[in-house]
């Protein structure tokens, strides 16, 4: 899954694709790069950042899907706002990412239901701007396993078929990096839940801290590149389904390794 963020804020890319002819252009490069399906999203979801209305997101996102539709690009919509993903999905997206698992929008399930369309549920506890202080955990694993088999439970009896849920345990998101790096080393309990997995690890701050330079500070977001690969190389190994990334190429040429490596083993 290839990231298109057209927000000018967004923590790794805010405003590089906020221009509709650089959108586009990303998107197809991202497509012809590999990348299976390109999420869309016109609300930054970045630590600390302030909402915008549904009709701001709107305007920022329906351009760019119109126009992949017409080039026959499979799409995501990243938003938590049931408005929205029904517009985008009017206009030819095929599956919701709903960083917030269903919580922020009571409507979303229905839209997703009626659509019949796949829906990404993410582990969320709250939005960006509170997030840090919801970070607190006796046991990240099973806590998070146990929020996404709720949101699971909700989603299903709101309608939703089963096999329409992907569950992702949300890198980051009311998480402190040590929570994040539980989480990668134990995916395969996420896995254990029985849906598939998708996992957005790119470019994020346990990595940024993990890299920083001698003075502490964290290493900058374009340069977390090969730490990205190589967590989808771990994700992809313990079995995700999926991995959201910024920057295809590198990362479709690992996963392309690690099938040849497991092709002939
Ligand atoms: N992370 C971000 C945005 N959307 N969606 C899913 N399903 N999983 C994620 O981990 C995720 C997401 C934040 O990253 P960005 O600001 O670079 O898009």
């Amino acid at each position: 899954m290839g990231v298109l963020n057209v927000t000018p804020d967004s923590f790794s890319d805010g405003g590089r694709y906020a221009d509709l002819d650089a959108a586009v252009r990303h998107a197809l490069q991202m497509r012809d790069e590999g990348a299976d399906v390109i999420d869309i999203g016109g609300e930054s979801t970045r630590p600390g950042a302030d909402r915008v209305d549904a009709e701001t997101e709107l305007r920022r996102v329906l351009p760019v899907i119109d126009t992949l539709a017409a080039e026959g690009v499979a799409m995501s919509i990243d938003t938590t706002r049931a408005a929205v993903a029904a517009a985008a999905i009017g206009a030819g997206v095929e599956l919701v990412n709903d960083v917030s698992g269903g919580l922020a929008d009571p409507d979303m399930a229905r839209v997703v239901a009626d659509a019949g369309c796949l829906w990404v549920l993410m582990h969320w506890r709250g939005h960006s701007r509170r997030m840090a202080d919801l970070a607190v955990y006796d046991d990240v694993v099973k806590e998070v396993c146990a929020e996404l088999m709720e949101r699971v439970d909700a989603a299903v009896a709101a309608g939703v078929a089963p096999d329409r849920l992907i569950l992702d345990p949300g890198l980051g998101f009311a998480k402190r990096p040590e929570h994040t790096w539980r989480l990668a080393a134990h995916l395969p309990d996420v896995i254990a839940l029985g849906h598939p997995v998708l996992v957005g690890s790119s470019r994020k701050s346990h990595l940024g801290r993990l890299l920083a330079d001698p003075g502490g500070n964290p290493r900058p977001t374009a340069e977390r590149e090969a730490a990205t690969i190589a967590t989808t190389v771990l994700s992809v190994a313990a079995g995700a389904w999926g991995v959201r990334v910024h920057e295809v190429r590198g990362n479709v040429d690992a996963i392309k390794v690690w099938q040849a490596t497991k092709a002939a083993g």
